[in-house]
């Protein structure tokens, strides 16, 4: 329990507020250091970014500026509660956290002796990004044999495809940026996303006169503040990268030292990059020809070029491909030997952080069934090829995670989630969609109230937060509901005593870091590895050390025998067809973070509800008015939202930002109703920008 702090004899004013530190657990690459205003220990006030950390340097978003709004909420759940009504109504009567607890491990028992422990499936993501907290689920799954969850919902198609060539997950440091001439964010949206890149991008800008390219399908605020705007169809980036190339090896701007050296420049790739001009490019991705060949001069002819690159280009079912040609651009210019060049995806390997007791790593078992996340609707409607020939999955927690709104397949997901042979636990802060359809629905701590460590998968520092205000009401954190399940389950395994610091500690000192208290103490720890290595200049992660223009997809994932041999635009997408003749991009909303923030009034009122940017020519030939009801549906479902003209973007492409929560759309159900649980090529991973859809009036 933490000390309340003297009241002043005047009134009930506290005597004084303190500024203490944390870091944003949120799912976001900016991962910032924070100072948080404590003004008594139930209540915060100012929320800002850490000045003397030099990635974040000051600066925060807009909404966790304003985190006092979510943390002192009137709808922040309290006590653990149990179903009343019928599942999904939202009805719940108060009990006990031993009632709840015990309710949930007779459920998992009961269900592991009709099916075995496959049956229960512990289901997670990022609503914490914090090492500990998010990844205890690891350790009830790994100890009691339930079944793995495989992340597909975020990571998984990027990942495949910058593996493919580069080899390992780290990139040049972020705080290049500011060394920079040429600054390309491909298929990213970070003035909304990741905010401090374009604090570090502004630094290039006044001292260098650095340019910005943004390659985007319609224009983003990250795309207004940019000198070139790129506008692309979606999922048609790998053609865009391959006329690059093409151009590169034209006109002499290749880096043939470079590419001999350091990759492995296969002897056919100029031929096969021959037929791949701007003309074939501008065809595919509707970018004109002068523009793709004025940013590949500029490219080509300015060393120090810093890639920026985003997720978004990639959640297409050839978003791995598109990944893998966009990452071969600095691999053809050798931008890669310079400050300042070269690209960052992630850097989430540089930290290195031994999770073995978090996750309990010696009760791991690679044979125990592997669910896709993604699949969640087909895997509760019983699809045998989603439930891998396993039994049905009867039981389930929920925890960091909201799939009634933000995975895919919303109908199948809901209809699922109402089956009255599921048994479902969900740990949350709000009374999200998913946790209306709970039988046991408790109440979670927010990062103020526990104790974590979070590494930036955008940038290199590694901070150890404490709790710095008391638990709401009976609110617990990730860890103590872990382990309170385990002991009523029965478990041997230590890491179930531990509590969360505990477990922060064991994490720090097994990798050889500080430990927590020093850590903390410290503020960060900076985790960049040295120059040459960042840069892959004594090699790329390849067993032959070499980037690879002509990866083995075989070694990154099971469906790779349509992968391109040699980057390539790759036409496997939602193709459009004469009943579904737009293609629909769910962009990220600034005010919120997938649904996270969609309970905050100030967010609320900045995103103003569920809008269809649509473009105006469009909207004339349908008779369309901003303001206007609009219908967008395919074969998986329909929803209405509200008509936005937007000149810059696509004819056929239609864009909706953000994952409204089902409740503001008539049909009760979210905008993923319309987008497919198929995986990415080759290796799986949300395909949330593919979707082929028809508009309508209602
Ligand atoms: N405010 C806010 N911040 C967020 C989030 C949020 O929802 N809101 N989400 C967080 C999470 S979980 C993540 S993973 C990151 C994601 O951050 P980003 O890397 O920014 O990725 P995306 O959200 O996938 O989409 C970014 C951009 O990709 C564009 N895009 C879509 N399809 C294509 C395409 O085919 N080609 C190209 N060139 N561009 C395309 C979209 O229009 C969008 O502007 O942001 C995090 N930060
Ligand atoms: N249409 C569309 N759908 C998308 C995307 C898209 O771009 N378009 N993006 C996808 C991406 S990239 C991602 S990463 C996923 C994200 O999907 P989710 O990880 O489900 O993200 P959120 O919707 O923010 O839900 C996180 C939940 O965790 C809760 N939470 C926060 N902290 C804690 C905690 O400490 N303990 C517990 N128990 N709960 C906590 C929050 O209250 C929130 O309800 O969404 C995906 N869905
Ligand atoms: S920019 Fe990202 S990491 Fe920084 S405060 Fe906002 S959500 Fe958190
Ligand atoms: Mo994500």
């Amino acid at each position: 329990m933490l000390a309340r702090r003297g009241l002043s004899a005047v009134g009930f004013r506290p005597m004084t507020s303190e500024f203490l530190r944390s870091a944003c657990p949120h799912d976001c690459p900016s991962c910032c250091a924070l100072e948080v205003e404590r003004i008594d220990a139930r209540t915060i006030g100012k929320v800002r970014g850490n000045a003397a950390n030099d990635y974040t340097a000051g600066v925060i978003c807009a909404k966790v500026s304003a985190y006092k709004e979510r943390q002192h909420h009137p709808d922040r759940l309290t006590h653990p509660m149990k179903r009343v009504g019928p599942k999904g109504t939202g009805a719940f009567e108060r009990i006990s956290w031993d009632e709840a607890l015990d309710t949930v491990a007779e459920n998992f028992k009961r269900a592991e002796a009709e099916y075995g422990p496959e049956t229960v499936w512990p289901y997670h993501f990022a609503g914490t990004m914090g090492l500990v907290q998010r990844d205890s689920i690891f350790r009830l799954r790994h100890a009691f044999g339930f079944s793995r969850m495989e992340q597909t919902i975020c990571t998984a198609a990027p990942d495949a495809g910058w593996k493919a060539g580069v080899g390992a997950m780290r990139g040049a440091d972020p705080r290049e940026i500011q060394e920079s001439d040429l600054i390309v964010v491909w298929g990213g949206n970070p003035v909304s996303t990741q905010v401090n890149v374009m604090t570090h991008v502004a630094k290039a800008r006044k001292a260098r006169g650095a340019k910005l390219v943004v390659i985007d399908v319609y224009e983003t605020p990250t795309a207004s503040a940019a000198d070139i705007f790129l506008k692309v169809r979606p999922g048609t980036d790998g053609a865009l990268a391959v006329a690059i190339l093409h151009v590169l090896f034209k006109e002499g701007l290749a880096d043939r030292q470079y590419l001999a050296e350091y990759t492995d420049f296969p002897a056919d790739l100029e031929a096969h990059l021959e037929s791949r001009d701007p003309a074939w490019a501008s065809e595919i991705t509707g970018v004109p020809v002068e523009d793709i060949l004025a940013f590949a001069r500029l490219y080509g002819s300015t060393p120090k070029s810093f890639m920026r690159v985003g997720y978004g280009f990639t959640r297409s079912r050839n978003g791995p491909a598109a990944m893998h040609a966009v990452s071969c651009l600095p691999a053809a210019t050798g931008s890669w030997r310079h400050k300042g060049g070269g690209a960052l995806y992630t850097n989430r390997s540089i930290f290195g952080v031994d999770q073995s007791m978090v996750m309990a790593l010696d009760r791991f078992d690679r044979s125990v069934r592997e669910l896709d996340m993604c699949q969640i609707g087909r895997i509760l409607a019983r699809d045998e090829v989603a439930l891998k020939g396993g039994p049905p999955v009867t039981a389930m927690l929920t925890q960091n995670v909201n799939p009634a709104d933000v995975a895919p397949e919303s109908n199948l997901v809901r209809d699922g989630l109402r089956r009255d042979d599921l048994f479902l636990c969900v740990h949350e802060q709000f009374m999200t969609e998913t946790a209306k359809f709970a039988d046991i629905l408790l109440p979670a701590t927010t990062f103020l109230e526990c104790d974590d460590l979070y590494q930036g998968g955008g940038h290199i520092y590694l901070q150890v937060a404490k709790a710095i205000l008391e638990p709401l009401g009976e609110c617990r954190d990730n860890t103590a509901v872990i382990n309170g399940i385990a002991k009523r389950l029965g478990t041997d395994h230590p890491a179930f005593s531990m509590s969360a610091w505990d477990l922060i500690d064991d994490a720090l000192t097994r990798t050889g870091y500080p430990d927590a208290e020093t850590l903390h103490a410290k503020g960060w720890e900076n985790c960049v590895k040295p120059f040459e290595e960042m840069h892959f200049l004594n090699g790329f992660g390849h067993a032959d050390g070499k980037f690879h223009f002509s990866p083995d997809w075989s070694a990154v994932g099971e469906t790779h025998s349509d992968m391109p041999r040699l980057p390539d635009h790759m036409p496997a997408h939602d193709s459009s067809d004469k009943d579904h003749p737009f293609r629909m991009v769910t962009a990220p909303a600034r005010r919120f973070l997938n649904t996270s923030f969609t309970e905050m009034p100030s967010s609320l009122k900045k995103e103003r509800g569920p809008r269809a940017k649509i473009h105006p020519q469009v909207c004339a030939e349908m008779g369309l008015a901003e303001g206007d009801p609009i219908r967008v549906g395919n074969k998986r479902g329909a929803v209405t939202v509200t008509v936005e003209p937007f000149d810059e973007l696509d004819l056929n492409t239609v864009v909706v930002e953000s994952v409204w929560p089902g409740h503001h759309f008539p049909e009760g159900v979210g905008i993923n109703a319309l987008v497919s649980a198929d995986r990415a090529l080759p290796n799986g991973g949300g395909v949330f920008h593919d979707t082929a859809v028809w508009l309508a009036k209602p």
